[in-house]
């Protein structure tokens, strides 16, 4: 065992913990203090199986070779370079590499450090894009209820959880919500895409005739919800927003921030649906989780419209001082090579079924009121104890993390999504440790 358990410090109260119950987490606190391939060491020195990549991003599995070495490489050859009026190869390498990846027609990249700033990026070239055109009528946004993009404001304003909300004032303005798609009464346990709901599109066509189309900018959902508890979208849903918005001459953005790099057994979500946006946003899987970056893929439709006035004025005032980080480029790189030399960005797709088979073995258990699946990413949902939603959720993943496997909950929703190398022994071992604690909740 590694003698890094020797570092966890004693003091805990100086970090203040990201989406965290700090209280309850510091009385008893459950600290990582290594990672290889599938399985993560705790202080106490036990194997935890990764049953969620991390955070949905650790796709290639953790410290691999290709990764740890780029990253050291570059941090001795270039550390950091001026992102402003300066450049370095390996960002016009990566954002060459990623138009490689991207479907047809995204072919311009803007970097960023994480999902949320990809968001707020994504956001504001759709703003300026319309301004640029000569119709800067257009500012409004449109999200979806239930859908998570990042924490800034940008972000929470278009996103659809409440309490990622309700403390923060009045947020953006010009901003509606489309409902969301999940429905347990007609689709629970649907294997793959939902069958009801399509016409829950419409309600975008309800709220273009609301503001009119000459007041709309964009429209950004997630192919696949993901933070609010996987939630699939009905049958030819996304190819009806994509629709509507054409018609409108509304911009698509898709936030694929879980659904990119191989997630769900294809390259992108917009692969996995035959649906092309305006804009994608991504981060996450682009560095395998290890450094953060995010990237914002743009038509060249939209790059173009940029391009125009005397050569030597800004065209996008916007960028952050790592956007193309040396280093994370180097990572993300070797990222890629990684997805593309163990074939990850569609491995997902030949596990896909025997994932799903696994996981709609748990119906039946106490609680079980759900189980859905689309590539890579699996949830069952639990009825919640009457009075404290989340607890049982939450209890089953302190159960989870005892029994050696990490999962995710979010409400009294189990979200799996294990990194993409992941081996069948290694589903069965997570649906057998589920099954077992499902069986022994309250
Ligand atoms: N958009 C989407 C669709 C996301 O899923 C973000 C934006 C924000 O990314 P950053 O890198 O700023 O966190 C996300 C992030 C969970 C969970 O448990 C999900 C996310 C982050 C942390 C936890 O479901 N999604
Ligand atoms: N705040 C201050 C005072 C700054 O000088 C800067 C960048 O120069 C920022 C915020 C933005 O930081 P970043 O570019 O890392 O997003």
């Amino acid at each position: 065992m590694s003698n890094s358990t020797a570092v966890v410090p004693n003091d805990l109260s100086a970090f203040w913990m990201p989406f965290t119950a700090n209280r309850q987490f510091k009385k008893a606190p459950r600290m990582f203090v290594a990672a290889k391939d599938m399985h993560y060491t705790t202080s106490d020195g036990r194997q935890v199986l990764d049953g969620t990549a991390g955070l949905w991003c650790v796709n290639a599995g953790h410290a691999r070779p290709k990764i740890v070495e780029a990253i050291a490489r570059q941090a001795a050859e270039l550390d950091y370079a001026p992102a402003f009026q300066m450049g370095h190869p390996k960002a016009f390498e990566l954002a060459n590499r990623l138009v490689d990846i991207a479907p047809a027609g995204m072919n311009h990249v803007l970097f960023t450090n994480s999902g949320s700033e990809s968001v707020e990026t994504a956001l504001k070239v759709a703003l300026a894009y319309h301004r640029v055109k000569g119709d800067g009528a257009r500012s409004r946004l449109i999200g979806r209820e239930r859908g998570y993009h990042g924490v800034n404001f940008g972000g929470i304003s278009v996103g659809g959880i409440v309490t990622n909300r309700k403390m923060f004032g009045t947020l953006l303005t010009g901003v509606d919500h489309m409902p969301h798609t999940h429905n347990l009464a007609k689709n629970a346990f649907s294997r793959g895409l939902p069958e009801h709901g399509l016409d829950l599109a419409d309600e975008l066509e309800r709220i273009v005739t609301l503001h009119d189309a000459s007041t709309i900018a964009a429209v950004i959902v997630e192919p696949v919800a993901g933070s609010t508890g996987v939630l699939i979208p009905p049958a030819g849903y996304l190819q009806r927003l994509r629709d509507i918005t054409k018609k409108h001459g509304i911009l698509l953005i898709f936030d694929e921030v879980i659904t990119g790099y191989g997630r769900l057994g294809t390259p992108f979500g917009a692969d996995y649906f035959g649906v092309t946006p305006d804009i994608m946003v991504t981060a996450k899987g682009l560095t395998n989780g290890v450094i953060p970056m995010g990237a914002v893929l743009v038509t060249s439709e939209i790059h173009d419209a940029f391009m125009d006035g005397p050569e030597h004025v800004i065209e996008f005032f916007h960028g952050y001082t790592y956007s193309g980080n040396p280093v994370a480029s180097a990572a993300a790189l070797a990222t890629l090579e990684t997805y593309k030399d163990e074939g990850l960005l569609t491995r997902g797709a030949e596990l896909a079924p025997y994932f799903e088979e696994a996981l709609h073995s748990l119906k039946g258990l106490p609680h079980v009121i759900d189980i859905r699946n689309i590539g890579m990413v699996g949830a069952i949902e639990l009825q919640p104890i009457a009075g404290q939603p989340t607890k049982r959720a939450f209890s089953a993943f302190l159960k989870a993390y005892e029994a050696g496997l990490l999962i995710r909950t979010t409400g009294d929703i189990i979200a799996l999504s294990p990194p993409l190398i992941i081996e069948k022994s290694q589903i069965d071992q997570i649906v057998d440790t589920l099954g077992d604690i499902l069986k022994t909740l309250e």
